[in-house]
């Protein structure tokens, strides 16, 4: 970081829905530079019509105390009136009303065909590594339930002495542990195949999230049926909704105790579209793993070849074949500011930070480069870096009000570094739909609006 930088220009309060609507941009931008007044609440305004927010807000060009700046002189009705009480409406807190921007949201491109069955996590807004449980993305291959929790059940039968069933209450009473995990989509980033440049990092991005998970290992109820542990090579997942979304599960990953049986998210209970009262948590897996409304687990000796493992979340190879199902989500990382669809209002200072993960353990190191990949500085790991959670990353970064490209390329602690899109291609060619891990690119561009680009 230069010490002399004037302060901050560059804080991002405001991540957008980023649909650039021009009039939105030129009249904040407008107003930017004649006068900051109505500046925040403007660009708020156009926000809420679907415009992209600057990134320099408030905190950009910051006016001498002198000129008089009314938002600190003035003492508004806050500082000197009764506030609230107890926020009671309905016994649960929600977001300050200015953080209404803040959704998941479906893509336009994707909701015509496929029914309103992905919502995608705003990215660009959040902090830290914990995705809200109101914007954790979310995928439904046929739509989603709020089940009573006292009617639910969870059974247990295949290779096992003794098929059991559970109640919520009895899944309750076993001990339990809370773990920080990632989940993602194999289809995460999937449009960016074809070089379709979607415009912002919710949906470039936006299937993947972290929250922290509370269950009981798997392992544990499997050995209370007396599961086959050692000819039970596999168990079959199967989902209480009409999907018919049964996964195979390797044994492998049960017996490491990292497979769970999770009942909360976030320190509450799951959230009904998030597979309430009781899903899989298959760490460092691809989504479609993590059964929601989890009803059954069945023990086996050979996988089950399940429509979801053989015909879909598997990749087509070049030559035309079909890669063996794979789920593991490989290394990858994305810069969420500045992303798609943001703009910068001004040069000078920039806190450019992102999120990066690996199915495989910790990330150990992430690089940015601001010029398409020629220079690369390592980034600020913040703790805590957890394995198969997400990590954020942080770099000091003074635009000169050049166009500039910027990436971030991770690495995990097996020394897997993230691909290009070209080095991705070489091995996975273009008509792949699945586990795309490639380098993101962010082009900033003169007048500060940032756009997806890709590279070749
Ligand atoms: N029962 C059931 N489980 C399911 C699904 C589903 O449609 N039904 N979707 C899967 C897919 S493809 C993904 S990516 C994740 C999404 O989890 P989320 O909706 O909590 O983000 O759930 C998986 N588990
Ligand atoms: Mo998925």
């Amino acid at each position: 970081m230069t010490p002399d930088h004037p302060a901050s220009s560059g804080r991002v309060k405001k991540a957008p829905e980023n649909f650039l609507s021009r009039e939105g941009i030129k009249q904040v931008w407008a107003e930017s530079k004649s006068g900051r007044r109505d500046f925040i609440r403007n660009a708020f305004a156009a926000a809420a019509a679907g415009a992209a927010v600057p990134l320099a807000t408030a905190q950009g060009n910051p006016v001498p105390a002198e000129g008089g700046d009314p938002n600190i002189l003035n003492l508004p009705e806050h500082a000197t009136g009764l506030g609230l009480g107890v926020a009671q409406d309905d016994g649960y807190g929600k977001p300050s009303k200015y953080e209404r921007n803040v959704q998941r949201r479906q893509s336009p491109g994707l909701t015509q065909t496929t029914q309103a069955s992905v919502s995608f996590a705003p990215l660009q807004s959040l902090f830290g590594i914990v995705t809200p449980s109101g914007l954790h993305f979310e995928r439904h291959h046929q739509g989603w339930w709020d089940i009573d929790p006292s009617k639910h059940r969870f059974m247990i039968n295949g290779m096992v002495k003794k098929p059991m069933v559970f109640t919520m209450d009895e899944i309750m009473r076993l001990p339990a542990v809370s773990r920080f995990h990632f989940i993602e989509c194999g289809a995460n980033t999937a449009v960016d195949w074809g070089n379709v440049a979607v415009p912002t990092v919710q949906y470039t991005h936006g299937m993947v999230s972290c929250s922290e998970f509370t269950g009981v290992p798997l392992i544990t109820l499997l050995e209370l049926a007396g599961a086959d542990l050692k000819n039970g090579k596999f168990v079959l997942a199967e989902g209480g909704d009409g999907s018919a979304m049964t996964r195979t599960i390797p044994m492998s990953l049960i017996l490491s105790g990292e497979v769970l049986v999770a009942y909360g998210q976030n320190g509450e209970m799951l959230r009904p579209e998030n597979g309430y009262p009781l899903r899989l948590i298959v760490p460092g897996i691809q989504g479609v793993s993590w059964v929601k409304w989890l009803r059954r687990v069945e023990v086996g000796d050979q996988p089950y070849a399940a429509k979801d493992e053989a015909i879909h979340y598997i990749d087509l190879m070049p030559d035309g074949k079909h890669r063996q199902y794979s789920g593991i989500q490989e290394c990858k990382s994305v810069v969420t500011t500045p992303s798609g669809g943001q703009v910068l209002l001004d040069k000078g200072f920039y806190n450019i930070t992102g999120l990066a993960w690996s199915g495989k353990g910790k990330i150990k190191r992430v690089d940015v480069s601001v010029d398409g990949g020629r220079n690369w500085r390592a980034a600020r790991l913040e703790t805590p870096v957890l394995s198969k959670a997400l990590t954020r990353f942080n770099l000091d970064w003074v635009w000169d009000g050049k166009p500039a490209i910027i990436q971030s390329r991770a690495q995990d602690d097996t020394g897997f570094v993230q691909p290009t899109y070209q080095q991705l291609r070489a091995v996975r060619g273009t008509r792949s739909i699945y586990h795309n891990n490639a380098i993101q690119s962010w082009l900033v561009q003169e007048n500060g609006e940032v756009k997806n680009v890709q590279l070749s």
